[in-house]
């Protein structure tokens, strides 16, 4: 019996990988091992044999047992040992340089208004790109004749041979958002709606695609001058200089009296500067909301009044940002993206202030 224990203990102990070490149990105490089939003949022996044989055979065997999970650890250990050798990692060296994305003029621009108008009670209203062409034109009395309606300003949805429903366009303002939020919510109401609107026109100076915000308060007694205020305020907060405005009168459908707004400009080699100076700068159509859209979209135009306006951001962007040519802002270029656009840290939040 010792010399089958050594026997074992030695082939244990020189067993190169897990898979010899099976195989060594196999041939020792599994079913048909040598240990086992000794245990079998324990039934041909003398009690007094098997009285010394029984408790010596299952003293081996448990030895054996010892030695192969012995064994089978410290081979897991060596193995573990070998793959840390080559799998290890230098936490400490610095991370692959990865491209950083920038936030683009019209993102940052947007939310600089919008956390300025927010400061004054002003809500954001959300709604469609596709319009219906009521809540687009109808709703803003703008009459089926009119020019705006024509076929070379606005984009139309395409509709089946024999579909007869009216049909569908790009908004080509964001008026019809300001339709939806009366509709939705009624009077009083504060909102300003920033968005993509289109028209079909491109040059110098016009993509077919482009952004707006447009500003809404209805109340009982809101008049052109609580507009002026509220326009001085914004202009002075957005430009970081205080900018006085010039209202010139105008015509719009969805609005009497209709004013298009000026900003005080300098111009300067070139180039102009808004907030000093004795010239002026076109930069918005507004008015007191026409009482054909008021009841248009369910307010009574009896008991409420208010103003409404509409500023491109894209050309907010361009004058407070220097950049030179529309275009550019959608042509995705990733130097201009890179050169004009911001981190995103640089955007306004109400407890970091709304002025750098
Ligand atoms: C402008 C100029 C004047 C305007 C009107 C409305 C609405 F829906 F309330 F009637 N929203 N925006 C408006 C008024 C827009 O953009 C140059």
């Amino acid at each position: 019996m010792d010399d089958l224990k050594q026997k074992y203990l030695d082939a244990i102990a020189g067993a190169a990988d897990e898979a010899a070490l099976e195989t060594l149990r196999v041939q020792a105490v599994g079913k048909k091992g040598e240990i086992s089939l000794k245990m079998r003949e324990l039934g041909k022996m003398t009690p007094e044999e098997r009285q010394v044989m029984g408790p010596a055979l299952n003293a081996l065997k448990d030895q054996i047992n010892d030695a192969l999970a012995l064994k089978k650890a410290a081979l897991g250990d060596a193995a573990l040992n070998e793959r840390l050798k080559t799998e290890w990692l230098d936490i400490t060296l610095p991370s692959r340089p990865r491209r950083q994305g920038s936030i683009h003029p019209v993102s940052q621009v947007t939310e600089e208004v919008t956390a300025i108008f927010a400061d004054m009670g002003f809500a954001v209203a959300e709604g469609p790109q596709v319009e219906d062409d009521w809540h687009n034109f109808d709703a803003l009395n703008i009459p089926p004749e009119h020019p705006a309606r024509q076929e070379h300003d606005t984009f139309y949805m395409h509709r089946a041979a024999g579909d007869n429903r009216p049909p569908h366009v790009l908004r080509t303002h964001t008026s019809p958002v300001q339709i939806r939020a009366m509709q939705d919510q009624g009077a009083p109401i504060r909102v300003i709606a920033p968005g993509r609107v289109y028209r079909c026109d491109y040059d110098q100076t016009h993509t077919p695609m482009f952004h707006q915000i447009e500003g809404l308060a209805i109340d009982r007694d809101i008049s052109m001058a609580n507009l002026k205020w509220v326009l001085e305020e914004f202009f002075t907060a957005f430009f970081g200089t205080s900018v006085k405005t010039r209202f010139r009168a105008s015509h719009f459908p969805f609005t009497e009296p209709s004013a298009e707004v000026d900003i005080q400009c300098s111009w300067q080699d070139g180039t102009v500067k808004v907030g000093e100076g004795n010239d002026w700068l076109e930069v918005l159509g507004s008015g007191m909301v026409h009482p054909n859209v008021l009841r248009s979209a369910g307010v009574d135009p009896d008991e409420w009044q208010g103003f409404a306006f509409g500023i491109g951001i894209d050309r907010l962007a361009m004058l407070k940002y220097g950049i030179p040519d529309l275009r550019a802002f959608f042509d995705s270029d990733l130097r201009w993206l890179r050169h004009y656009g911001f981190a995103a840290l640089d955007m306004p939040t109400l407890h970091g202030g709304l002025s750098r």
